[in-house]
């Protein structure tokens, strides 16, 4: 069931940003800057129709869509790079997939108490992890 993600969301915590904007070919000096800042969220929900607003002191990047109906996305001020997207409810989740260059992109909303969670996804050649046990 949709849920009403609306309103001014200011950031809390993040983790892993360095890596998101690795993964999305970002240079060294814009991943400097980027990394320092507290975007803010504005969300407009009207049914099915959203504007979500990422604003920061250092760039805004806006979107706009209809949940189901699959747009051009131009990432202009993130990558710049286009994609098609389609953002569909999933329970309660509010979800993108953005087909385009990089797999398995796209992002995910939900409210959880009185917090706006929100996982940006990207799929990273570059992560290993090992767990070693007994030795
Ligand atoms: C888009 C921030 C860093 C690249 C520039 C810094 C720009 C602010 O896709 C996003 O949100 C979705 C879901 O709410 C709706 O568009 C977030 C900003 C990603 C991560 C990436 C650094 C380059 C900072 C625009």
């Amino acid at each position: 069931m949709p849920s009403d993600l609306s309103g001014t969301w200011n950031l809390l915590r993040s983790d892993n940003v360095e890596g998101y904007m690795r993964a999305l070919d970002i240079d060294f000096a814009t991943r400097k800057i980027a990394k320092m800042l507290k975007p803010q969220k504005v969300i407009e929900q009207n049914g099915d129709s959203f504007t979500i607003y990422t604003n920061s002191t250092f760039r805004n990047y806006v979107v706009k869509f209809k949940v189901g109906e699959e747009f051009d996305e131009d990432n202009k001020g993130v990558d710049n790079r286009k994609c098609k997207s389609l953002v569909t409810w999933d329970n309660d989740r509010l979800t993108c997939v953005q087909k385009g260059e990089k797999k398995d992109r796209g992002w995910t909303h939900w409210i959880e108490g009185d917090q706006l969670h929100l996982v940006l996804a990207l799929f990273c050649s570059s992560i290993f992890l090992i767990e070693i046990v007994d030795l």
